[in-house]
C-alpha cells in the first residue's frame, strides 16, 4: 500500500464519522422559530455550508470510489434537505398558537369599496343644505299621470310643455307619461296633507329632448316646497340665498330676474356670480359672468286650490333647480352623457361631498 492511498483511506475514514455525527445532529434537530431553522439551512445547506463544502472533495476521490461517496453525500444531503422541510412545516402549522400559518397581525387585504355617482354627491350636497331648514324629502313616481305632472300645475291643454316632442307619452296610453319634472311629488304630498308642508323632492326625470354633450332625454332634478300661513316672497328669497351660501361660499354673488312659470306667481329666475371667472366673463358662463342655477316663486293660487288647500289661508313657495349642470362646473366634466354610461373610469374619479 502506498502512502497516498494510506492518507486517502484515513481521510474517508475521517469525513464518515464527521458525517455520522452530523447525521445524529440533523436527526435530533429541533427548530425553535424561525432563526434557529436558518441557522440549520445556513450551516448544512447553505452555499458555504458543511454539505457543499463536503461536496467539494468529491475531485480528490480516486474515480472509482466516486459512486459510493456520491452516494454517501446525497444521503448525508437529503437525510439535511428532509429535516428542513420537516421543520419548516412544523413551524408554519404547529399546534402552538404562536405559530400560525396566518399572521393576524398583518393587515388585511384592502378591499375595493367604491365611490359615489357624482350626481348622487351633488344631490346629497343640495339636500342636506335644505334638511338643515327643516325640509323633509320626499319621493313620488317617475311613471305619472297627466293630471299629476301637468293639469294640477296650471299647464293648461295648450301649454307648450305638453307638446309631444317634450315629454315621453305611453303609445298603449298617452294618458300615461313620463314625469318632465318632480313636481308630480309636491302635488301627491299637498293632495294627502294639509300645510304646514315642508318638503324637498330630488328625483330622476324625462324630457324628449335630442341627446347631445350638453343635454339628454333624461337627468335628475330636485324641487322644493313651502306651505304654510304667512309664507312671503321674502321667506323665499332668504331660504334661496341661505341655500347658495351654504352650496357655493359666502363670496359668491346673486341675481334674482323676474320670470314666468304656469305654476308660480309671481316667478324668478335666480343666477350666481360664475365662480370660474369671478363675473369676469368666460366660455362657461357665455361670457355674462352670471350662471342661471334655479327657478322659483310664489305658489299659484290655482295650484293650491287643484290639491284642495285653500289659497285664502295658505301661501307657499317653490323652487326646482337641475343636478347635472352645478355637477359639471363643480366637476369640471365637459360631456353631460358621461353621466349615464356607466364607464369605471369616470366614476371612480369622484369622492368626499
Ligand atoms: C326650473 C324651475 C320650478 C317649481 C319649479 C313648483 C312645484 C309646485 C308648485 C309650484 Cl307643486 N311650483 N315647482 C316652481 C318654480 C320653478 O323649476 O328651472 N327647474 C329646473
Amino acid at each position: 500500500m502506498d502512502d497516498t492511498l494510506i492518507h486517502y483511506l484515513r481521510a474517508m475514514e475521517e469525513m464518515l464519522k464527521q458525517i455520522e455525527t452530523f447525521q445524529e445532529e440533523i436527526r435530533q434537530f429541533a427548530a425553535t422559530d424561525a432563526d434557529a431553522l436558518e441557522q440549520f439551512r445556513i450551516r448544512f445547506l447553505g452555499v458555504k455550508g458543511i454539505i457543499k463544502s463536503m461536496m467539494g472533495e468529491m475531485k480528490q476521490v480516486p474515480v472509482d470510489q466516486k459512486k459510493s461517496f456520491g452516494q454517501v453525500m446525497n444521503a448525508f444531503k437529503l437525510l439535511a434537505e428532509e429535516k428542513f422541510e420537516s421543520e419548516k412545516n412544523r413551524l408554519s402549522f404547529g399546534s402552538s398558537s404562536e405559530r400560525s400559518a396566518i399572521d393576524i397581525t398583518l393587515p388585511g387585504n384592502p378591499l375595493p369599496t367604491g365611490s359615489r355617482h357624482p350626481v348622487t354627491l351633488m344631490r346629497n350636497r343640495i339636500v342636506e343644505i335644505f334638511q338643515r331648514l327643516s325640509f323633509t324629502v320626499a319621493e313620488g313616481p317617475e311613471i305619472e299621470d297627466d293630471w299629476h305632472n301637468f293639469t294640477a300645475l296650471n299647464l293648461d291643454m295648450h301649454h307648450p310643455a305638453r307638446d309631444m316632442q317634450d315629454t315621453f307619452y305611453l303609445s298603449t296610453d298617452p294618458a300615461i307619461l313620463l314625469r318632465t319634472h318632480t313636481s308630480n311629488v309636491q302635488i301627491r304630498e299637498m293632495e294627502r296633507n294639509q300645510p304646514p308642508i315642508r318638503i324637498i323632492c330630488p328625483g330622476r326625470v324625462y324630457r324628449n329632448e335630442t341627446i347631445s354633450a350638453r343635454s339628454h332625454c333624461f337627468f335628475h332634478q330636485v324641487e322644493g316646497l313651502y306651505i304654510d300661513k304667512n309664507v312671503s316672497f321674502a321667506d323665499l328669497k332668504q331660504t334661496l340665498y341661505f341655500f347658495v351660501k351654504e352650496m357655493f361660499g359666502d363670496d359668491v354673488k346673486v341675481r334674482f330676474r323676474p320670470s314666468y312659470f304656469p305654476f308660480t306667481e309671481p316667478s324668478a329666475e335666480m343666477d350666481i356670480s360664475c365662480m370660474l371667472c369671478k363675473g369676469d366673463g368666460c366660455a362657461v358662463c357665455k361670457r355674462t359672468g352670471w350662471l342661471e342655477i334655479l327657478g322659483c316663486g310664489m305658489v299659484h293660487p290655482n295650484v293650491l286650490k287643484n290639491c284642495g288647500i285653500d289659497p285664502e289661508i295658505y301661501t307657499g313657495f317653490a323652487f326646482g333647480m337641475g343636478i347635472e349642470r352645478p355637477a359639471l362646473l363643480k366637476y369640471g366634466i365637459t360631456d353631460i352623457r358621461l353621466f349615464s354610461e356607466n364607464d369605471v373610469r369616470f366614476l371612480e374619479q369622484f369622492t368626499g361631498a
